[in-house]
């Protein structure tokens, strides 16, 4: 198929609930959105930048210079048979992945719907529901994060994610495992200590986690590997990980005993997929990150979600948990199996309706 034409959409849509973590409080997210046009169909993808250069380096301002200014260009005209041919025509920039794995989302979609044929199928996909979680944010009290924490268990959420801090984090953990002992728990540090935290670290070993996920520097594996030989709680790497390379190197030195996977942060469902296959090689288990995304990336993570090698549940909660009105249907809802269903539309198997684009658009 020949590249006619790509589109972007600045958006902004407001969150059901505020996320806090340790970088700061979101009430919205701002998003880019990429349409790739071809032969009359549009294949659509999300990328995950955020306003600021906190999770990662790139922005929603560096995302749309980076498309606008190289990859739209490089892609203009050119012909594509598979997804990952949009990649060969990339390698020339440098980082960018988030940017990166808009387009080439977008090129799944375009080839999934020329194809009829679904994202997860596209992929390798082997389950119909994916396992899920929900990731909550740092809420103001104890009081308020188990209050908080009730609502997502009562919703029917079986594995609960929990953003911890300096100064909030042994203590809120304590608190929700002795009111929910036998809750599915975890945390997430987003590289918010250094070594010196090891005591926090011990004792949060002693609290029966699946996993804690990056604590220390996001471009570390080195002291990773260090404070992984002192704790039984497997770490997961969530930031340090950006490519297949980064992966395979973190499991050399033991830095971590799982992998977050994310399309956005890795530059697309191919690196993904390369990870999910390298961790599924060495018997580590993986599961999907999310990014409060759209339905649209929504619906990518779980087609990728569907491989056999993600084995955790993902950070992939039902719609109603980000937005109260997304710009892509159908809405995903939360199976009482605290499974989310996986896509079977032609690529990413949802559709963006254009009056509530036009409503979240801002440029
Ligand atoms: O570190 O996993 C993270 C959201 C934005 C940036 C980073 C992270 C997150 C989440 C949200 O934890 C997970 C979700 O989309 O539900
Ligand atoms: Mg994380």
């Amino acid at each position: 198929m020949k590249i006619e034409r790509i589109e972007l959409h600045l958006i902004r849509l407001p969150l059901v609930h505020p996320f806090e973590t340790s970088f700061g409080r979101a009430f919205e997210r701002p998003c880019v959105l990429v349409a790739m046009h071809s032969e009359g169909l549009t294949g659509w993808g999300e990328c995950v930048a955020g306003d600021g250069p906190w999770y990662s380096s790139e922005t929603v301002e560096t995302a749309w210079h980076i498309l606008r200014d190289f990859m739209l260009p490089a892609l203009q005209g050119q012909a594509i048979q598979t997804a990952a041919d949009v990649l060969p025509l990339l390698e020339h920039i440098r980082g960018h992945q988030m940017a990166r794995a808009a387009l080439e989302m977008a090129a799944w979609d375009l080839l999934g719907k020329a194809q009829n044929t679904a994202l997860a199928t596209m992929l390798g996909g082997v389950r119909q529901q994916v396992s899920v979680g929900v990731s909550i944010g740092i809420e103001p009290t104890i009081a308020e994060q188990l209050a908080r924490v009730e609502q997502y268990v009562n919703a029917g959420y079986g594995r609960v994610k929990l953003k911890i801090k300096p100064g909030w984090d042994v203590e809120p953990v304590r608190a929700i495992r002795e009111r929910w002992p036998d809750l599915r728990l975890q945390v997430d540090a987003n590289s918010a200590y250094t070594l010196d935290a090891l005591p926090i670290f011990q004792e949060l070993d002693q609290v029966g986690l699946l996993l804690i996920e990056q604590p220390l520097n996001h471009d570390d594996i080195v002291e990773h590997a260090r404070l992984q030989q002192q704790l039984q709680t497997p770490i997961c790497l969530d930031e340090s990980i950006q490519s297949p390379d980064h992966a395979r190197w973190a499991l050399a030195i033991g830095a971590c005993r799982i992998i977050n996977i994310k399309v956005g942060r890795v530059g697309g469902l191919t690196a993904a997929k390369a990870i999910h296959d390298l961790c599924a090689a060495q018997q580590v288990p993986v599961w999907c990150g999310g990014m409060l995304e759209t339905n649209i990336g929504r619906a990518a993570n779980l087609a990728l979600a569907s491989l056999p090698n993600f084995t955790l549940p993902g950070d992939i909660s039902a719609s109603a948990r980000y937005y109260r009105e997304d710009i892509a249907a159908p809405d995903f809802v939360l199976n009482t199996d605290s499974t989310v269903t996986v896509p079977t539309g032609p690529g990413l198997g949802v559709e963006v309706i254009p009056a509530r684009l036009a409503a979240a658009r801002q440029r």
